[in-house]
């Protein structure tokens, strides 16, 4: 895998791979992610306030992030059919080794899946265990609008998240406001019935005790 690119977002820790995955790897991942949402399935989450999201998700791995009336959390089970998460792909697994050398694998993959006019507005994420694992995201499908600013405030910078491009929040970054500001409809045909579909792989569960 070529360094990362340094790009300036104004925000330490954000580590940026455009174009990591060649096309080929993009189709076969996407196939595999597909797969394991046919045994759990997309759905729409709602905020506590019972407001649906525009993104549909499902999760693959031991825990799942949900978010329904009783607030945000990760659980081992579908929401809707109650099944267990299935298997994260091994492609995934080893795209987190290479990519952030963090010495546990990430125990839970967010599939998010957008279409049309859905977004996700600015946020943080802390609802894992241990903050200093760091987040890694893989963008597939139609190309989006990216925003990142500091924890703390302050401006915030867009950048474009095309398919195959994957990144790693470490460091000052974890903590980082981000969201996705829209899509860039039609710039690309790899989802099926279009749209993005973005991958986020986290250790979400508390840190093993070291030996
Ligand atoms: C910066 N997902 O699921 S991925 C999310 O494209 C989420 O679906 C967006 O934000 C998406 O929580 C953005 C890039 C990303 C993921 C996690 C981060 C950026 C991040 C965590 C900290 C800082
Ligand atoms: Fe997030």
């Amino acid at each position: 895998m070529t360094p990362p690119r340094q790009i300036d977002t104004g925000v330490d820790g954000f580590r940026y791979w455009p174009g990591a995955l060649t096309p080929a790897a993009q189709a076969d991942l996407l196939a595999e992610v597909l797969a394991g949402v046919e045994q759990a399935p997309f759905h729409q989450p709602v905020t506590r306030t019972g407001r649906p999201f525009s993104v549909q998700m499902s999760n693959l791995g031991p825990l799942g992030w949900v978010s329904d009336r009783a607030g945000y959390r990760y659980q081992p089970t579908h929401p809707v059919t109650g099944a267990p998460w299935p298997p994260m792909p091994q492609t995934l697994l080893d795209l987190w080794r290479d990519l952030t050398g963090w010495p546990e694998p990430p125990d839970s993959c967010l599939v998010n899946l957008y279409r049309g006019p859905a977004k996700m507005g600015l946020h943080q994420d802390r609802d894992e265990a241990d903050l200093n694992a760091p987040v890694l995201s893989v963008s597939l499908g139609d190309a989006a609008l990216f925003r990142i600013g500091a924890a703390d405030g302050g401006p915030t910078k867009a950048i474009r998240l095309s398919s195959g491009d994957v990144c790693a929040l470490t460091g000052p970054a974890r903590l980082a406001r981000h969201g996705i500001d829209r899509l860039v409809p039609g710039s690309s045909t790899l989802v099926p019935g279009g749209g993005r579909i973005n991958l986020t792989l986290r250790k979400a569960g508390p840190a093993s005790r070291q030996s």
